[in-house]
């Protein structure tokens, strides 16, 4: 039975499932914060458990008949904390943003400094970008890479810090290929009596599998998405390495210290959200013991391997990645010396079936809805199953397409080849 017979009541929505299915299995998907899920994932999200109203955490509910979800949410929760060997998690938030928020609404009063990475630098918008809640409430700063390498300069970040005086300092991003140095953000973050907050939304199943710089160590405070490297569903999570008492003096009516723990708790619900999702929450639980296995170890490793290869091709054939090239799963290409802008690129590539975004790159011209840049990452085409030189393959097709932005033969042509390839990595076979 096809996965979307039981919607056969609404032919229209049934059709843009199927025609959604289709446009993400013929194509190459090179979004970089973007996966596809493993059909256990997806079938438990479509599942009961949305019917099920649990405001409150597993044992302290504010509605009856909580006593599956209980234990799906607890599940989740242990898993995450022993895939990230971590004290504390919280898997209720709706989303990354969400994540960010209920931390900030839990450990900041409203007009409190914080300091981030410059969203036209390849920061988050839930950072303190001005056009975000984050940026009206709170009295954003901010941090950049340097023009001549791409990189953040981290005397930098401190001499920035001893200036504004964060009560919070957020290291983390959606489009910087590095890795990040946890320990001098500690060491500054102590010297100005800042909070530290990383935002791993895009690296964390790279950091799970051990690939890259642990932050648990070093920071108060994780939050992240699931859906990216994690590979998990649409949703996010809140983590701290250990537990601690509160900094503020907070106590219980009897006197005793507040955790940290329930501080964060109380930012996610009843701060920030009502009802958990806990159709996504069981989602979650089956996505992170996928992370456990081995084989998500050996994914990551693909993954970087796959970035590796694409950012070597892109070089060679005289594209400018920021920072020269990636630590990670992305990398930010400056296609300012190819004559073509990151929204003509995003239009040409996705006439042949490759999806990308545009992207500012640091110090852009352009606007945001133009941008110089694109950014690619490898997650979602190393979990079809491609390799390294099938990832070289589709530098070429990149390639030819900015070549010829405006010819619809060459764009034909690859669109063809791009979908007799991905025909080799089915996606969903048993839908
Ligand atoms: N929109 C996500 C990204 O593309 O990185 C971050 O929220």
């Amino acid at each position: 039975m096809p996965f979307f017979d039981f919607i056969q009541t609404d032919p229209q929505v049934s059709a843009l499932l199927s025609q959604e299915l289709d446009r993400q299995r013929r194509g190459v998907e090179l979004i970089a914060s973007e996966n596809f899920t493993s059909y256990a994932v997806m079938r438990t999200m479509g599942t009961w458990l949305t019917n099920k109203y649990a405001e409150g955490y597993p044992g302290k509910r504010y509605y009856g008949g909580c006593e599956i979800v209980d234990q799906a949410e607890q599940l989740a929760i242990d898993r995450l904390k022993d895939l990230f060997g971590v004290e504390y998690a919280n898997v209720q938030p709706h989303s990354g943003a969400q994540a960010n928020a209920a931390v900030f609404l839990a450990v900041l009063q409203p007009g409190d400094t914080i300091l981030g990475f410059d969203l036209s630098h390849g920061g988050h918008l839930s950072h303190g970008s001005p056009v975000n809640y984050s940026g009206k409430v709170y009295n954003a700063t901010f941090y950049g890479v340097e023009q001549e390498t791409g990189r953040i300069d981290m005397d930098k970040v401190a001499a920035t810090a001893r200036e504004v005086k964060p009560k919070l300092i957020v290291c983390g991003a959606s489009a910087y290929a590095r890795d990040w140095d946890y320990p001098r953000f500690r060491a500054i973050a102590d010297e100005v009596g800042a909070l530290l907050l990383a935002d791993i939304a895009h690296p964390a199943g790279l950091i799970a599998g051990r690939h890259l710089a642990d932050p648990a160590p070093w920071v108060d405070i994780i939050t992240s998405t699931t859906h990216k490297t994690l590979r998990g569903p649409r949703g996010g999570i809140i983590m701290m390495g250990k537990d601690k008492d509160n900094p503020w003096g907070r106590t219980t009516k009897k006197g005793e210290p507040i955790k940290m723990s329930a501080i964060l708790n109380s930012g996610v619900f009843p701060g920030m959200q009502g009802g958990p999702l806990e159709h996504v929450i069981a989602a979650k639980a089956v996505a992170f013991g996928e992370a456990l296995q081995p084989s998500f170890k050996t994914y990551g490793a693909q993954v970087m391997a796959n970035a590796n290869a694409m950012a070597e091709a892109l070089v060679e054939r005289g594209y400018q990645l920021v920072s020269g090239g990636t630590d990670n799963h992305l990398m930010l290409i400056d296609l300012s010396n190819k004559g073509v802008t990151g929204k003509t690129a995003e239009a040409t590539l996705g006439q042949a079936d490759i999806t990308v975004n545009k992207n500012m790159v640091p110090f852009d011209t352009q606007s945001p809805m133009t941008t110089s840049g694109i950014r690619i990452g490898t997650a979602a085409v190393t979990t079809r199953g491609l390799k390294e030189k099938e990832c070289v393959q589709i530098v070429d097709w990149i390639d030819a397409l900015i070549r010829k932005p405006d010819d619809e033969q060459v764009q034909a042509t690859i669109r063809k080849e791009v979908n007799a390839l991905m025909e080799q990595y089915p996606l969903y076979p048993m839908v």
